[in-house]
């Protein structure tokens, strides 16, 4: 037992890896499709990665002008630089290996302490939500950065309609474990699948908190959590579950994949500070996708406005 943690710890510590494994510039310039020699998609297999996978139900709303920037990334950056380890490390490889997925149709339960747990087809509750576009800054752990406009609604107004009980103090969630569609869970069975992670109740109930189903107005590719995630643009991104199946409230602080997996390096809140280092890297700055402009990172990643009142400067 002692040695099949240890090694879990060491593969876990490696995996959520620094710039210097995570790829150079030139890599990553090749991740995003920007031509360099040696990398191209066959015209028709590009199609087939970008082909909506959950058209029918999906509605594009207008931008928000509350949350707009003009440093967006190139959406070939977005969907070609993913972390989804269900499927596998290698950040660049993730949108090949996703053809098996299965996003449509796709339901998702609300249960726990809620006046009315439910069982949701997601293009019922789709079409029940006011539909908005958001640019946020995204942060990964690792010290990248992406500025991606997701399409959603936010958590609140979905918890809202389960109903939920004044004991209900945390939220959790789960991705889908499909280990026949997802190649990284079977290649990788020393994680403790399914993801899984979890907010405070007043977290997942501020408005910046969403539910997105799609980004750059079309519905989430799957490498980027078809057909639901959610999205905290004030924590890193791991926070950032994607293709969500279950809901519960809860009474307790859930545990969370990456805090169980390696709980020096990660913690349960994970809100972006540039004030404190990873154990293993400065969260000073991070380096903008695809380019690789070195940025300062913003405390709560510039959301302090929203989301400043609800710490009191411990949590971790
Ligand atoms: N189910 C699941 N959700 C996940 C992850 C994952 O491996 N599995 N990776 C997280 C991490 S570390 C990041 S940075 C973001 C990446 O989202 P993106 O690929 O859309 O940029 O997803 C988060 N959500
Ligand atoms: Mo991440």
């Amino acid at each position: 037992m002692l040695i099949r943690s240890k090694r879990i710890w060491d593969r876990a510590a490696r995996e959520i890896t620094p710039e210097s494994v995570w790829g150079n510039r030139r890599e990553i310039l090749r991740a995003a499709g920007f031509g360099l020699a040696g990398w191209a998609l066959g015209e028709q297999e590009a199609r087939a990665q970008q082909a909506p996978s959950h058209p029918n139900w999906f509605q594009a709303g207008e931008r928000n002008p509350r949350f707009t920037r003009d440093d967006i990334s190139p959406e070939a950056a977005a969907t070609g630089f993913n972390n989804f380890y269900e499927f596998t490390l290698d950040k660049q490889q993730v949108r090949n290996l996703v053809g098996k997925f299965q996003t449509d149709p796709w339901r998702v339960e609300i249960s726990g302490l809620v006046n009315k747990p439910m069982t949701l087809e997601l293009g019922d509750l789709a079409r029940r939500m006011q539909t908005e576009e958001r640019v946020y800054r995204f942060r990964c752990v690792e010290a990248w950065s992406m500025v991606v406009p997701w399409n959603g609604f936010p958590l609140a107004d979905l918890i809202k309609l389960a109903e939920p009980k004044a004991e209900a103090r945390y939220i959790r969630w789960w991705t889908a474990q499909r280990p026949a569609e997802m190649p990284g869970m079977v290649s990788q069975p020393w994680y403790k699948w399914p993801y899984y992670e979890g907010l405070r109740m007043d977290e997942a109930l501020n408005p910046l908190t969403l539910v997105a189903t799609g980004i750059y107005g079309k519905p989430l590719p799957k490498q980027n959590g078809a057909p639901v995630r959610i999205v905290v643009p004030w924590k890193y991104g791991f926070k950032s579950i994607k293709s969500v199946v279950k809901i519960e409230l809860v009474k307790r602080k859930p545990a969370t994949f990456w805090n169980q997996a390696v709980p020096a390096e990660y913690g349960f809140f994970a809100n972006v500070n540039p004030g404190k280092a990873h154990p293993r890297w400065s969260q000073a700055t991070d380096k903008r996708i695809p380019t690789m402009e070195t940025q300062s990172t913003p405390i709560y990643n510039g959301y302090g406005e929203y989301v400043a009142g609800m710490y009191q400067g411990n949590e971790v």
